[in-house]
C-alpha cells in the first residue's frame, strides 16, 4: 500500500516531505490547508486527533512527530542515510534535530500563532515582540551549526549526507521572514538552504508546495 503524507505548504511537514521525494519512493502527498483550519476538522482530526502535521500513514501505522517520523524514514530507507550509521554522529544529529524540534520551532509558533498562547491582543502582541528576537538568537545558533559545518568541509549538517537537519534549517530560516528577520543576514546558513534547495529530492518537494525561499520583506 502506497504511504501517505499529510502536509501543509511551507509548514514544518516539509522535513518528511523532502526526505521522502529524496528517496524516490511512491507515496501519495496529501494536502491540509492550516490557514483555512482544516487542521481541526473531522476529516484531519480522525487521521490525527492531535491537529498537527505532519502525519505519515504506512499501512494500518499512523505515525505522527517529526523526530519519530525521520527514525522511521531512516530505518525503512538506509540506503538514504538521512541519519549517519556511527552511534555517536546520529546521536548529535537526534540532539540537534530535538533542539529545532522543541526550542527553535515553537519559539516561531509564538511568533505565528501568539493566540495558541495568549488570550488578549496586548498579550499575543507582546509575545509575538519577544519570540521574534528570541527568534533571531536562534537562528543565529542555527548559522553557528552552518559555519561548522562548512569549515569541517562537511557538505551537509548532519554529515556527508542530506537528511532532516538540512531540510529543518530550510524550513526555519524561510520561517524568519515571517518574523521580520533577513535570511541573507545569515550567511553560512543562507548559502546551505540555497544549495540545499537545488537538490532534486528537495527541489521537488519546493515544487509541490510552490514554496519561495525568501520572505523577508524589507
Ligand atoms: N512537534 C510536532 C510539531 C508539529 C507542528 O507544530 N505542526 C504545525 C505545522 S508546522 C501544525 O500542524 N500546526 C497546526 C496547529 O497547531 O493548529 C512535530 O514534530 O510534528
Amino acid at each position: 500500500m502506497t504511504m501517505k503524507l499529510y502536509f501543509s505548504p511551507g509548514a514544518c511537514s516539509f522535513v518528511p516531505h523532502s526526505l521522502l521525494e529524496s528517496a524516490g519512493v511512491a507515496f501519495e502527498p496529501v494536502m491540509v490547508k492550516l490557514h483555512k483550519g482544516e487542521q481541526n476538522e473531522a476529516p484531519f482530526r480522525a487521521v490525527n486527533p492531535r491537529g498537527q502535521v505532519p502525519v505519515l500513514v504506512d499501512g494500518e501505522q499512523t505515525i505522527t512527530q517529526i523526530v519519530a517520523i525521520v527514525q522511521y524514514l531512516d530505518a525503512r530507507y538506509p540506503q538514504q542515510g538521512f541519519l549517519p550509521q556511527d552511534l555517536l554522529a546520529r546521536t548529535r544529529v537526534l540532539e540537534t534535530l530535538a533542539w529545532m524540534n522543541n526550542t527553535v520551532h515553537p519559539t516561531f509558533t509564538h511568533v505565528f500563532m501568539p493566540y495558541k498562547f495568549a488570550g488578549t491582543p496586548e498579550a499575543q502582541a507582546e509575545l509575538k515582540t519577544f519570540n521574534a528576537k528570541a527568534y533571531a538568537g536562534l537562528l543565529a545558533d542555527l548559522e553557528q551549526l552552518a559555519k561548522q559545518a562548512a569549515e569541517k568541509g562537511q557538505a551537509f549538517l548532519g554529515g556527508d549526507r542530506f537528511g532532516p537537519l538540512d531540510a529543518y534549517a530550510l524550513t526555519l530560516l524561510r520561517w524568519g521572514g515571517f518574523a521580520q528577520i533577513d535570511p541573507t543576514g545569515f550567511t553560512a546558513l543562507w548559502a546551505h538552504v540555497q544549495k540545499v534547495a537545488q537538490l532534486p529530492g528537495v527541489a521537488k518537494a519546493i515544487e509541490r508546495e510552490r514554496l519561495q525561499l525568501n520572505l523577508y520583506k524589507p
